[in-house]
């Protein structure tokens, strides 16, 4: 299926493995864009020189283009907008802010760049300041996540831009797929699938939450914060919105998320740990290697689509 995303990255399927904080790292990435999608690391919170191995370790494993997400409110994104030129990698995802202040020197180094935005008016800006395109990512996403739903958000951002838009947000499989090209999309990105990727090393306990989640069971933490994220419903978010209820400061709160996610990640602690994960939890059932997902998902779509 060829999009202007697939003929502007030189990939295959027109499907992004979202760069997930701690959880993608560069086996899932590099096996996602061997898979013919856009693999993508996730520099998260981690340290610029680690983001440099990552970078490394993945071009070992595979000739094909794959990207680096700079979470934006990383200590380190300064370094890590560096090594991002530094390393030839040839697509950079952004999120959680706004990435204006590395855009020059990105786009003099050839880097494609894809900001997430979760509004029109970050769209239009990220436009005007020479993005390549924009993943326009719904509330229904895990993590660290807007307002907007993405069923109102990707229209209305097709709209007002004419670079190309990916969608993300409750995005898990063929149908989701053909709705968000419905939509004007050009390309997908999904995390809460990724997770179940056998090439994905999150502790086996992080994907048994993800496989035995329903619809309904992720929460919100953090709104009054100003930094709303969304996981799996646990001891940790149960203890965080009774503080955030009771008023909890900054500090309090910011003490208890603290190494959360790393937690459930690498340790397995799910109980006390952050299960980041989307509301289409409910639907990611099956371990899978990326080719396998891939080509499954392209081949719900394709059928729904009546394409070739
Ligand atoms: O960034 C994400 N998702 C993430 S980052 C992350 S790591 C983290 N860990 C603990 C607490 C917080 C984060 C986990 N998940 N998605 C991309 C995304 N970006 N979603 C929403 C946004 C966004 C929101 C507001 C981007 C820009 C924005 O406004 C920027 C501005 O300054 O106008």
């Amino acid at each position: 299926m060829k999009t202007r995303i697939t003929e502007l990255l030189g990939i295959e399927y027109p499907i992004f493995q979202g760069g997930m904080a701690w959880v993608a790292e560069y086996h899932l990435a590099a096996a996602a864009s061997e898979a013919g999608g856009l693999g993508i690391i996730g520099a998260g919170g981690a340290p610029a020189e680690f983001v440099r191995e990552q970078i490394q370790k993945a071009k070992e494993l595979t000739d094909k283009p794959f990207g680096v997400n700079v979470m934006l409110m990383n200590p380190e994104a300064d370094a890590i907008a560096k090594v991002i030129v530094e390393e030839g990698v040839k697509v950079v995802t952004t999120g959680a802010g706004n990435p204006g202040k590395y855009m020059a020197m990105w786009k003099e180094a050839g880097v494609k760049v894809i900001p997430v935005v979760a509004s029109v008016a970050l769209a239009k800006m990220m436009e005007r300041a020479g993005a390549d395109a924009v993943i326009a990512e719904g509330t229904e996403s895990g993590g660290h996540i807007g307002a907007a739903t993405t069923m109102t958000l990707v229209p209305q951002v097709v709209d007002a831009v004419s670079i190309p838009v990916i969608a993300a947000g409750g995005i898990g499989d063929g149908r989701g797929f053909a709705a968000a090209m419905m939509l004007g999309a050009q390309a997908v990105q999904m995390g809460t699938r990724f997770l179940l990727a056998k090439e994905c090393v999150v502790h086996q306990n992080y994907k048994d939450k993800v496989i035995k989640a329903k619809d309904i069971d992720s929460e919100v933490t953090g709104r009054s914060t100003g930094h709303p994220v969304r996981s799996i419903r646990n001891n940790m978010t149960r203890e965080y919105l009774k503080m955030e209820a009771e008023g909890a400061t900054l500090e309090q709160l910011e003490q208890m998320t603290l190494g959360s996610l790393r937690k459930a990640v690498v340790d397995g602690d799910v109980v006390t740990g952050t299960i980041m994960a989307g509301q289409i939890a409910g639907m990611v059932k099956k371990e899978q290697t990326c080719k396998e997902m891939m080509e499954e998902i392209m081949s719900e779509a394709k059928a729904l689509l009546k394409c070739e």
